[in-house]
């Protein structure tokens, strides 16, 4: 697998790394001043997480990162994608400044530094203060307006050594799946809450790009990832290329119209007007969330097939993304990760396909890619992954496809570096490079993980 000669070859200036999130890794949730998320919430509510479990340890990076950076700097990726936890730099979600917060990343990016590894930076992937959900979390505008403000405080302490800056993580994850599905915190299930989180998420993104440039000292991107999925009509059925085209529209173009088009979200008309009498009308907020993006994040896993499947007995008040008339399916030939993902990587080439066709769009990375399987230590003490191995692989060649086509693709970042947790799964499910051994919190390279470094290293090799 690994003879120097079947390893793909990439750009010399192509980006390599690797990604995590702060409540998914950091632990040590009451440390140091850090105020509670609705994730801290949300988990210590039963029933909402996979064997109650929940992130007040994690894999307890907050004492423990200069050993995973460390692990980070010897896999030999240039960049390692992190995220910073609002509520450690705003207890409260606004006023008062943390300094003890700030302290930590700015520990964080002078380690990384130091070792050679460029720092990535999201500043929001999911943990909101819990301060702020109670006064309407991202269904009301204030929220849009005090992210922008801890953006801009982020900004500026980590501005000087920082030059790669995403705004949100995954809007589709928290509007949709927080607020309709309920399966992520908040966990509300209220319909037009999810469309009322859509917009202001974008509107917080465009607020905190301008305040960031404002700020900008010297050369500094900003961008934002978007979990982003080929879908595919189940049959040439009438029926099911009109309910393709809703799951696009939910999935992809409810973010990808205004951000990357200008636009605000086109399909189906009625379809539309059914499910959203919220916003997407106003031209001054078009305006204000199309700025301008240095590089577009886009997180990849599995493709989308969708099915006509009339909701037997609609709830009106819950006619939204959840509810569309359609059902998910996939070919039963594709094989699956253990989250039950279908696995085809060359629905990412017709995903950057359809991207690069249907927009102006500027340098992609993809920031996340990975898969989850059922990883265990044997008895020699490592932790073969052969399917992990084989699905990087599998999606570096659709890549390279991709590229080949003339899609602007500048970087990788494999998630994720650690097994960590895995939201409302827990610890059950395992996407990391590195095994994490919960009882001792021991960590254990996977064979992905070497197998990663020595393709990064052949690149180098010219
Ligand atoms: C992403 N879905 O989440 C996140 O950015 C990561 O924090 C997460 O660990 C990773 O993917 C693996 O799940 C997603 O249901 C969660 O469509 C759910 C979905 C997509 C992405």
């Amino acid at each position: 697998m690994s003879a120097e000669k079947d390893l793909r070859r990439f750009p010399a200036d192509f980006r390599w790394g690797v990604s995590t999130a702060s409540y998914q890794i950091e632990g040590a949730v009451d440390e140091d001043g850090r105020g509670r998320s609705i994730w801290d919430v949300f988990s210590h509510t039963p029933g909402t997480i996979a064997r109650g479990d929940n992130g007040d340890v994690a894999c307890d990076h907050y004492h423990r990162f200069r050993e995973d950076i460390a692990l980070t700097r010897d896999l030999g990726v240039g960049a390692y994608r992190f995220s910073v936890a609002w509520p450690r730099i705003q207890p409260e979600g606004r006023g008062p400044v943390e300094r003890r917060g700030i302290d930590f990343y700015q520990r964080l990016v002078d380690e990384l530094l130091d070792e050679g590894v460029e720092p990535w930076p999201t500043l929001y992937h999911w943990d909101l203060p819990q301060a702020l959900e109670e006064r309407g979390g991202w269904r009301v505008r204030d929220t849009a307006e005090r992210f922008a403000e801890y953006a801009a405080l982020v900004h500026d302490a980590l501005g000087d050594r920082v030059t790669w800056w995403t705004t949100l993580n995954e809007p589709y994850c928290v509007a949709f799946l927080g607020h309709a599905t309920g399966e992520h915190a908040p966990g509300a299930r209220e319909g037009h809450g999810a469309l009322a989180a859509a917009h202001h998420l974008m509107v917080g993104h465009g607020l905190a790009v301008r305040a960031m440039r404002a700020q900008q000292r010297g050369e500094e991107k900003f961008g934002i990832t978007l979990n982003l999925s080929d879908v595919t009509p189940a049959s040439e059925d009438p029926a099911d290329l009109s309910a393709a085209e809703r799951l696009d529209l939910l999935q992809n173009r409810v973010f990808t119209d205004p951000l990357l088009g200008g636009t605000w979200p086109k399909g189906e008309p009625e379809v539309w007007s059914q499910i959203s009498d919220f916003g997407f009308r106003d031209a001054d907020d078009l305006a204000l969330i199309r700025q301008p993006l240095d590089f577009l994040g886009v997180n990849v896993y599995a493709p989308a097939y969708a099915k006509y499947a009339p909701t037997a007995d609609p709830d009106p008040a819950f006619r939204t993304a959840a509810d569309i008339d359609v059902e998910r399916v996939a070919p039963a030939e594709l094989p699956r990760t253990a989250m039950g993902w279908p696995v085809e990587p060359a629905a990412m080439t017709r995903l950057l396909r359809r991207l690069d066709e249907d927009y102006a769009l500027p340098p992609v990375y993809i920031t996340e890619n990975g898969a989850a399987y059922r990883d265990v230590v044997d008895a020699t003490g490592s932790v073969p992954d052969p399917e992990r191995i084989e699905f990087v692989d599998a999606h570096l060649g659709a890549l390279q496809a991709a590229m080949a086509e003339g899609v602007d693709v500048r970087g990788y970042f494999c998630w994720s570096l650690l097994d960590n947790f895995e939201w409302a799964y827990g610890y059950a499910k395992r996407f990391g490079l590195v095994y994490v051994d919960y009882d001792d919190l021991r960590r254990i390279p996977k064979s992905s993980y070497y197998w990663y470094r020595d393709m990064i290293r052949a690149q180098r090799a010219g």
